[in-house]
């Protein structure tokens, strides 16, 4: 079969959407670090529909690979081509796709390869804005406080050498440094990660660096550019084998690393843009004064819930989240989770009806079509509990109010630290302080009893921050976790009412 790439646009199925635009035409006003599966389904969607809508060619995309050559290896003899499917199931519950091949990457760097084509790129003059999904650990903060983790060993290495950085946050100050003494002017960083205030937590970090180097680029840093936060919600799973066969047969060539994701899109981004931005609305985002309440609302509802799942799945043989939401006792928790223990705790946003937004998450997960891994989700847990369970708890302890759900959710997690399932089966536990959460696991296991090893492991800072060894929480995570080991998941999740 021939591979994608611009000869092969005109022979696509009629129903394949295409771009319609002279790419050779597309500036690059963007560079994005982290260029990811979510970042090509969410990103890249919304900027290639604006520019179908107004004919903005100054944002093209520079994607970069912040670890891997694989991406831009799959990409380079496709012309920065590839294709987004969006899938779901019809009202008779057939799995249907639509497809859409993208033409906004122009180009895509491997940042180990060529750093220093990296920050050329962020300094050069038509670059108006630096994007990321790089991941929560991307930040190299500390996740319970946001900080920027000095002794994190990439920043270390950062701080010593400007011409080479291995960090995104290296990368962005080095790069903003070289904007600045080739004469060009501010721009926007643009954080699309699942993290609280994304863009005021990065621009502490980059501050915080930027002042560490170079007091007068902090300074110009400060007075021109802008971290506007936004918060992104699409469903994208990784890209499997059979994706890339299925998208294979409906275009009729090969597309090495197509995406696939959920047809619900949504982005709320605040609009302060040091030096313009794609209209990006006209893609289906939505500018708002502070994004802050519809991050609150997304990391709580969307993946606070997400991740209980992905760990009780996981433990209970659950493998994707449409098989595990499809099991009657997890689907009542994750219904009475996000009813009364997160939703109380949300102000209330204009325009939104509670109700409704549950009533669709639920069916979001539901989707057939996407097959999400509950082990994808469960990565990288130390990082993403903090702003997806841990605030919540932090509200409801302040006002008096029970956290039983939230303390199983917790304790899953603490749980698929083990290793190992309710079967008995083994996984790998992916995370970046995989080694100090196995330390923590075995001395929790020396205590005696079962209040001391809830104890115990509320201790680990990083995630628990001052929660640690909170009487509340060790009081509802001891039951939860003396349950799991007990009697699993499934049967704990039976017993609750
Ligand atoms: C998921 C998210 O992998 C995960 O941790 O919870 O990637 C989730 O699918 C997206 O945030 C949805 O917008």
């Amino acid at each position: 079969m021939s591979r994608l790439d611009p000869a092969a646009l005109a022979a696509l199925p009629a129903d394949v959407q295409r771009p319609a635009y002279d790419r050779d035409a597309l500036a690059p006003g963007i560079v994005h670090l982290g260029l990811g599966a979510f970042a090509r389904a969410h990103l890249a969607v919304a900027t290639e529909a604006a520019r179908h809508a107004d004919g903005d060619m100054r944002w093209g995309l520079v994607g970069v690979s912040m670890r891997e050559a694989a991406v831009r290896d799959a990409l380079a003899p496709q012309q920065g081509l590839y294709t987004v499917a969006t899938r779901d199931a019809d009202d008779a519950g057939r799995p249907r796709q639509r497809l859409r091949v993208i033409g906004g990457v122009r180009e895509v760097l491997v940042a180990p390869e060529d750093p220093t084509a990296v920050l050329r790129a962020i300094a050069r003059p038509a670059t108006r804005l630096v994007s990321l999904t790089i991941t929560e650990k991307g930040y190299a903060h500390d996740p319970a406080t946001g900080a920027l983790r000095l002794d994190h060993p990439a920043i270390a290495h950062d701080l010593a050498h400007a011409e080479a950085p291995r960090s995104a946050i290296g990368f962005v100050v080095h790069g903003l440094a070289l904007r600045r003494a080739q004469g060009q002017g501010p721009i926007t960083l643009l954080s699309l990660d699942n993290l609280p205030a994304n863009g005021r937590t990065l621009q502490g970090l980059v501050q915080d660096f930027a002042g560490r180097v170079d007091a007068g680029l902090a300074r110009w840093i400060e007075q021109g550019c802008t971290f506007p936060s936004s918060m992104v919600d699409r469903i994208v799973p990784r890209t499997t084998e059979a994706d890339r066969a299925a998208v294979a047969a409906a275009l009729g060539c090969d597309d090495a690393w197509p995406v696939v994701a959920e047809p619900f899109f949504d982005w709320a981004v605040e609009d302060r843009f040091a030096a313009g931005r794609p209209a990006w609305e006209l893609g289906g985002a939505r500018a708002v004064e502070r994004a802050e309440p519809w991050e609150h609302l997304k990391l709580r509802m969307v993946n606070g819930s997400h991740s209980a799942i992905a760990y009780l799945g996981l433990l209970a043989g659950w493998r994707t989240v449409d098989e595990a939401i499809g099991q009657a006792p997890l689907r009542r928790f994750v219904d009475d989770l996000l009813r009364h223990e997160v939703a109380p705790t949300l102000p209330p946003l204009p325009g939104l009806d509670l109700a409704a937004y549950r009533a669709s998450l639920l069916a979001r997960f539901a989707n057939p079509a996407l097959a999400h891994r509950t082990q994808q989700i469960a990565m990288d847990g130390s990082q993403k509990l903090p702003q997806r369970l841990l605030g919540t708890v932090r509200d409801r302890i302040a006002a008096g109010q029970p956290i039983d759900r939230l303390a199983l959710a917790l304790a899953a997690w603490l749980q698929h630290l083990s290793g190992c399932d309710d079967a008995g089966r083994e996984f790998t536990v992916d995370d970046p302080l995989a080694a100090a959460l196995a330390d923590l696991v075995a001395k929790a296991d020396a205590q005696a009893t079962a209040h001391a090893r809830a104890d115990a492991l509320t201790r680990f800072a990083p995630v628990f921050g001052d929660l640690a060894g909170h009487p509340a929480l060790v009081a509802a995570l001891a039951p939860a976790l003396e349950s799991l080991r007990g009697r699993g998941a499934r049967a704990t999740l039976e017993a609750m009412t």
